[in-house]
């Protein structure tokens, strides 16, 4: 079996790697296809750009795609960066996104930094039907980073249940509880009846 992660984010697949190794299913990602350009991200909600960034590589490449939209809901900024949570800064670039996250949050105090991290997958059949399912994972925003592992706002999401940081975890630790993980358990559940 073999599948094609929609996904430009080096951290995202190497995480799906180890996620879909259990099941035996090869995952490549848009490296091997560099013809596919970047693909303009113009949804309003995960799901939606998700189904654009699948459905653009399934007509490219009439394989089975998977696509990860995800994103962090900060509450004391009444839900963004949300989808926006890429381009927070500018240009995608992780340093300057936690920067500004953290600039934003300057003075808010711990117990008011409460996050949620989603993902929503869309699985797509070069047919067009898809399969979608979420993950989320609830934190908190550090001050501080914390941690060299993961990527993105890994850093600075802070985990209560394991007095952790998402970027202190071993790429396992993080699968097992986080929001792509919790996304990638549900699709696995119900990949091979769908299939
Ligand atoms: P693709 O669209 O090519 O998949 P992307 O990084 O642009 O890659 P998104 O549009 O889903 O992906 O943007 C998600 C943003 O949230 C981006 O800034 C990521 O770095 C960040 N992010 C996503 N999952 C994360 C995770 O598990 N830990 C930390 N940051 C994450
Ligand atoms: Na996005």
């Amino acid at each position: 079996e073999q599948i094609i992660i929609a996904t430009n984010n080096d951290g995202k697949l190497r995480e799906f790697q180890k996620l879909f190794a259990a099941k035996n299913i090869e995952v490549t990602s848009l490296k091997n296809y560099p013809e596919i350009g970047k693909i303009a991200e113009t949804g309003m909600t995960f799901e939606e750009n998700a189904t654009i960034k699948a459905s653009a590589v399934a007509k490219k490449t009439k394989l089975p795609v998977l696509a990860d939209d995800s994103g962090l809901e900060v509450d004391a900024l009444n839900g963004r960066p949300g989808i926006f949570s890429a381009r927070y800064a500018g240009d995608h670039d992780d340093a300057a996104n936690n920067a500004k996250l953290l600039s934003e949050l300057a003075g808010v105090p711990v117990e008011k930094r409460t996050a949620t991290f989603h993902t929503t997958l869309v699985l797509m059949k070069p047919d067009d039907s898809k399969l979608v399912v979420d993950g989320e994972l609830r934190g908190r925003i550090l001050a501080v980073p914390r941690g060299d592992n993961g990527f993105g706002y890994d850093p600075l999401f802070w985990v209560p249940e394991k007095n952790q940081s998402l970027a202190e975890m071993t790429a396992e630790e993080k699968n097992t509880i986080s929001h792509r993980g919790r996304a990638s358990q549900k699709l696995l559940k119900v990949f091979d009846d769908w299939w």
